[in-house]
């Protein structure tokens, strides 16, 4: 059968499975939405800027373990996707970009919004297209959604000429991809599977690092299978965030720069290792010389690129994490570790990093602990990038699996407005909240309008200090209280709201906080609350930029008081 490009293009994504476009078009890709009308089974949806579109369509991956789709036209379109494709690279996360690109005879006289996207997005993808044929484009669209979603998942870009949109073409849809360079590697290799077993199973004290592959590979009860058999502490890495659940007795939170002191005591002290679909991460690490100085190192992932690279590893199995647990499990010999145990609940006593401190003031620990208790553990966190993202992930208890999208790797902020979009469509019946900052929230504000559009039950909170907090943070501690730029000031955020017909309210009071939350919860559509939060305060512990994991700083009980005492007023105009 006949089809034109834009038709194929359709047909593609409905065979996909794809349900939901984020996007916004343009000349370069009109004729591809003037077919959309033909698909009713593709909801489009109509984003404020193209890089929300690549974040709405990552944060709806995320919350539903499908690809996301998103879509712009050439030229500023495309190049505006970028930071969105860069961050669902760097945090492995499945989205199909497709960007309208000039006619095929103008490609390379730049012509009217003529940009080299595959070019450009080349490191940021896992692959990219660019389509001179359309007799491929079918083919293409296999592929594309096969290496979004397969091994290590990742962004593909296509890249589609106008005319190809326009030109006809057989259509025939492929029923298997044909990559002979593309095999991902699933199984372990049963020696060194073996090899991992025996270390654990005389291992005195070991650790599971659990980080998102277990989410990607949904391998939450092989994990936990691996801790309970043979009592194995876990942490996680900040995208490992709720693969493991945090009321589990084995549970010892998120290790890193912000994780508890009592999770990087114990990877210090660990005799051995098991890196679970995680990489690495200097955020995870610290000072990677001095990281796990008394363990071996067991690294499972299906990324061979990954094993080696920031630390030495002894025992290295590639493979889907799921599939190398469940042999391992096998042959993991039941037992207990219970000196070991102790020690960590010991740790974890002596130095509670997730205790509230007693204030009068308006605490954002207090506030992210308020949202866990209304919301019983029950919504999807959705952060930006900050201080605020560190709140969240570290006094929400998160035993839902699935339940924190946050963005690692790339640190983008203004991430959380259009991921919290893309989670809730992709989750319409659950509760999703978006703890952002209220600079973070600044750089992608206008989503309220598609918010407000699509009727989408999003709940914002806005941890509102009046500083590009994080940054204020380090200058705080690390460049003498010189807060050069970091002081922000921002707009009155609920009459923004209002202007979007999104309810909202202003919290200025402790006893304020629970009410407010309450009233968001019990409203059907959106809703907005503006936390005025202590203007000064700090995400401990903290480990400094440059030290081992085991130099981790608590926070300073007294001089906590004293800071907020002395606080200079946030600038901001409310
Ligand atoms: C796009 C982008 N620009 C700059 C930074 C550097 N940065 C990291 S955190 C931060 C401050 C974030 O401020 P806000 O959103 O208000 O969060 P807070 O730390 O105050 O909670 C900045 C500027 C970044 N991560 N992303
Ligand atoms: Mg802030």
């Amino acid at each position: 059968m006949k089809m034109t490009g834009a038709q194929i293009l359709c047909e593609s994504l409905v065979r996909e499975g794809v349900e939901v476009i984020f996007g916004i078009l343009g000349g370069a890709i009109l004729p591809l939405y003037d077919t959309l009308p033909q698909y009713p089974q593709l909801r489009h949806i109509l984003v404020r800027h193209e890089q929300c579109a690549a974040h709405a369509a990552d944060g709806y991956a995320r919350a539903t373990g499908k690809v996301g789709v998103c879509m712009a036209t050439s030229g500023p379109g495309a190049t505006n996707l970028v930071t969105g494709i860069a961050n669902a690279c760097l945090d492995s996360v499945p989205i199909v970009a497709i960007t309208g690109q000039v006619a095929r005879p103008f490609i390379g006289k730049d012509a009217f919004q003529e940009i080299d996207i595959t070019g450009i997005t080349l490191p940021i993808t896992k692959h990219n297209y660019l389509v001179l044929d359309t007799g491929s484009l079918a083919k293409v669209v296999k592929e594309a959604f096969y290496l979004a979603g397969t091994g290590r998942p990742g962004p593909v870009l296509i890249d589609l000429p106008r005319d190809v949109q326009i030109e006809q073409a057989e259509f025939h849809y492929p029923s298997r991809v044909d990559l002979p360079s593309y095999k991902p590697t699933l199984k372990g290799h049963p020696a060194q599977i073996k090899k991992a077993a025996k270390l654990i199973n005389e291992a005195q004290r070991p650790l599971i690092i659990a980080g998102r592959g277990i989410i990607i590979s949904g391998a939450y009860a092989e994990l936990k299978q691996l801790a309970e058999s043979a009592q194995i502490p876990v942490v996680t890495t900040l995208l490992g965030i709720s693969c493991f659940p945090e009321s589990h007795v084995l549970s010892y939170g998120m290790l890193g720069m912000h994780g508890m002191a009592y999770a990087n005591m114990a990877v210090d002290a660990a005799d051995l290792i098991i890196a679970i679909g995680m990489r690495f991460d200097d955020r995870a690490t610290a000072k990677v010389s001095a990281f796990a100085p008394h363990a071996k190192i067991i690294h499972i992932d299906i990324d061979p690129a990954e094993i080696g690279k920031n630390v030495r590893v002894d025992v290295p199995i590639v493979g889907d994490v799921k599939e190398v647990l469940r042999e391992l499990n096998k042959l993991i010999t039941s037992t207990e570790h219970i000196d070991w145990v102790r020690q960590l609940d010991d740790w974890r006593k002596g130095h509670p990093s997730t205790e509230i401190r007693d204030s009068d003031g308006l605490l954002p620990q207090y506030v992210v602990r308020k949202i866990y208790e209304v919301t019983k553990g029950e919504a999807i966190v959705v952060t930006g990038v900050g201080q605020h993202q560190m709140w969240a992930a570290q006094h929400y208890w998160y035993d839902r699996p699935n339940s924190f999208i946050s963005s690692g790797g790339l640190g983008t902020m203004g991430f959380g407005l259009p991921a919290a979009i893309g989670a809730k469509v992709g989750c319409p019946d659950s509760i999703v909240w978006c703890i952002d900052g209220d600079g973070s929230l600044q750089m992608t504000i206008q989503e309220l309008a598609t918010i407000a559009q699509e009727k989408l039950a999003v709940k914002i909170a806005i941890m509102h200090n009046g500083y590009l907090g994080m940054v204020r943070q380090w200058q705080e501690l690390f460049y003498e209280r010189r807060y050069v730029a970091t002081p922000l000031s921002g707009p009155d955020f609920v009459k923004i709201a209002e202007a979007y017909s999104i309810p909202g309210l202003r919290v200025k009071h402790k006893e304020e906080v629970v009410p407010a939350i309450e009233k968001a919860m019990a409203e059907q559509g959106p809703f907005l609350i503006d936390f005025m939060i202590e203007p000064e305060e700090n995400v401990y512990p903290m480990v400094p930029p440059g030290a081992s994991l085991a130099e981790v700083l608590e926070a300073p009980k007294k001089e906590a008081k004293a800071r907020h005492d002395s606080a200079k007023l946030p600038v901001s105009n409310i």
